[in-house]
């Protein structure tokens, strides 16, 4: 299977002035857009070493499929659940599930902003279903796919690598996380959530 990178709903400079359109740019068009073809190369030599079966490099081509597909999966989604003429707040059985389980929807923003302020180097914050507890994580990851746990589907994420944000924000990244939230397409993320109840 072949992957390749989805096309922006929006134009390049439709999440301004949050989000500059030179950084969605770059962002979509180069490195997401390394992450497919690293993601495809991984598939493409791990079929070759079954053809051959030649597994020597196996523990490489193993960490490059994780390290790509996960940052292809983590940017198709961080696309998607932000939008113009976004912001606000959810409804719906995600709102109760958000209050349930973090006491209300100013405290789930506040440990998610946390959160992601203190990954370590690059990485994500998001809130994930979990699939075995039947609620919410909110979860980092460092890189792409370091500290996941496993039986949860991401809804909503926020990618705090600097490439995400340093040419408008430079080092401030807790600024850029500050504004996230005006960029959120809720409807996007409840749909996602009401797929995996
Ligand atoms: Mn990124």
């Amino acid at each position: 299977m072949t992957h390749e990178l989805p096309a922006l709903l929006y134009d390049y400079n439709a999440l301004e002035p949050h989000i500059d359109e030179q950084t969605v740019r770059l962002h979509h068009g180069k490195h997401h857009a390394a992450y497919v073809a690293g993601y495809n190369k991984a598939e493409s030599m791990l079929a070759e070493a079954r053809n051959k079966n030649d597994y020597s490099l196996v523990k490489h081509w193993e960490r490059e499929l994780a390290f790509h597909g996960a940052g292809h999966y983590l940017h198709s989604l961080y696309w998607e659940n932000m939008g113009p003429n976004c912001g606000g707040q959810p409804d719906g059985a995600l709102l109760k599930s958000i209050e349930e389980r973090f006491g209300g929807y100013d405290r789930f923003m506040a440990q998610f902003k946390a959160a992601g302020a203190a990954v370590e180097g690059s990485g994500w914050v998001l809130l994930a279903a979990n699939h075995r507890t039947k609620t919410l994580d909110i979860l980092t990851v460092e890189k792409h796919q370091d500290l996941t746990l496993w039986f949860v589907t991401p809804l909503l994420v926020c990618d705090v690598w600097e490439h995400a944000y340093y040419l408008k924000y430079q080092n401030n990244r807790a600024a850029y996380i500050e504004a996230f939230p005006q960029l959120i397409n809720w409807k996007d993320v409840m749909q996602r959530y009401e797929k995996c109840r």
